[in-house]
């Protein structure tokens, strides 16, 4: 395992506004993998969402075939020239988005398309995408997404079942509802050339900088370019080695609050490849935008005093909306005495 720590972004080249960091030598090898079927898996879904936020699932039985075609379909999308790509953008915030990543000055060596599957809220560009693009890439999208939502029902599930809760449907309620604020990404890193850096050293560019998901879940698929990273409990990044057959579960924000922070919401990033691409796919499980988000009960002890104050999913994508990347978008819905306790 490999400490990095990121300097300040490299004055003396053409790329000044993205980030760069040293690459871990290593990968990392203790990430834990999880079966969907083990007979342990409820139990060590549980451990790994509280000791990384962090799983790998293999045996899913989501079929190879509807990946790839997806997975092709992306790259054809992203082979397009740039004012074909154009006409789904600028991000709304759903649509084809080019470096900038979000209204507050993140920018990373990424292009992505962000759809949006919420029936509640209008996107003009994922309807454009919907509307404009090829059937083959819309019915891929439609297949993959909706063995997403199964996935991540599954999984929901088995944590409600490791944690011993009697409602199996405890978590996974927020993603059945059909007003479930979910979303779904595809990201294309292109290959980058890397930076010198003073004294030598060689640091790759920023793909996507570090942050926390906002949603419950996120079930991560990529190709067999590596570049992931994750942030460990004692504030080490390291590299997640790419498995292009198997997903990778992130805990994010809603799920730390519903559990009362005994399971984290991962921080991670990527850094761009200097030879090969990477395309992934992300399905974002989130809850409706009137829901009510807050420590539950049946996941806390008696006399467990709640870390986070009630809001609703809407309020905290206000917030999130202000905020950069990095920034602990938790911060606003902290009680007092849970907060200077974290200071
Ligand atoms: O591309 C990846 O592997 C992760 C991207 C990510 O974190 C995101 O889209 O939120």
């Amino acid at each position: 395992m490999v400490a990095v720590s990121c300097p300040p972004p490299p004055t003396n080249n053409n790329v000044l506004l993205f980030q760069s960091c040293n690459k871990p030598a290593n990968f990392y090898e203790a990430i834990p993998v999880i079966g969907l079927s083990d007979p342990d898996a409820a139990s060590l879904i549980v451990r790994a969402s509280q000791d990384f936020g962090f799983f790998k699932l293999v045996n899913h039985g989501v079929p190879m075939e509807l990946i790839t075609t997806l997975e092709n379909e992306a790259v054809k999308y992203f082979g397009k020239p740039q004012s074909d790509k154009d006409r789904a953008g600028p991000p709304d915030p759903f649509g084809y988005g080019n470096k900038r990543i979000g209204w507050n000055g993140d920018v990373g060596w990424i292009e992505y398309l962000l759809l949006n599957l919420n029936p509640e809220i209008i996107s003009p560009n994922t309807q454009f995408i919907l509307n404009h693009y090829p059937h083959a890439f819309c019915s891929a999208v439609e297949k993959y997404v909706s063995e997403m939502r199964k996935l991540s029902y599954e999984v929901l599930e088995l944590m409600a079942d490791g944690l011993g809760i009697e409602e199996r449907n405890t978590f996974s309620r927020y993603l059945r509802d059909e007003k479930s604020d979910c979303l779904f990404r595809l990201n294309h890193y292109p290959p980058c050339s890397e930076v010198e850096a003073p004294l030598g050293c060689v640091k790759n560019l920023m793909g996507f900088g570090e942050h926390t998901d906002p949603q419950l879940i996120s079930l991560l698929r990529s190709n067999n370019t590596s570049g992931l990273q994750i942030c460990l409990r004692d504030g080490t990044w390291v590299s997640v080695p790419s498995d292009n057959t198997s997903f990778f579960i992130n805990i994010g924000d809603t799920l730390q609050v519903m559990t009362n922070g005994r399971f984290k919401s991962v921080k991670h990033r990527v850094l761009a490849d200097t030879s090969s691409s990477r395309v992934s796919m992300i399905y974002f499980g989130g809850p409706p935008l009137r829901e009510k988000i807050a420590p539950l009960g049946s996941v806390m002890e008696e006399e467990e005093e709640k870390l986070y104050k009630e809001f609703t999913w809407c309020e905290y994508k206000k917030a999130m909306y202000k905020s950069r990347l990095s920034d602990n978008r938790l911060a606003p819905f902290y009680k007092a005495a849970a907060q200077s306790d974290s200071e």
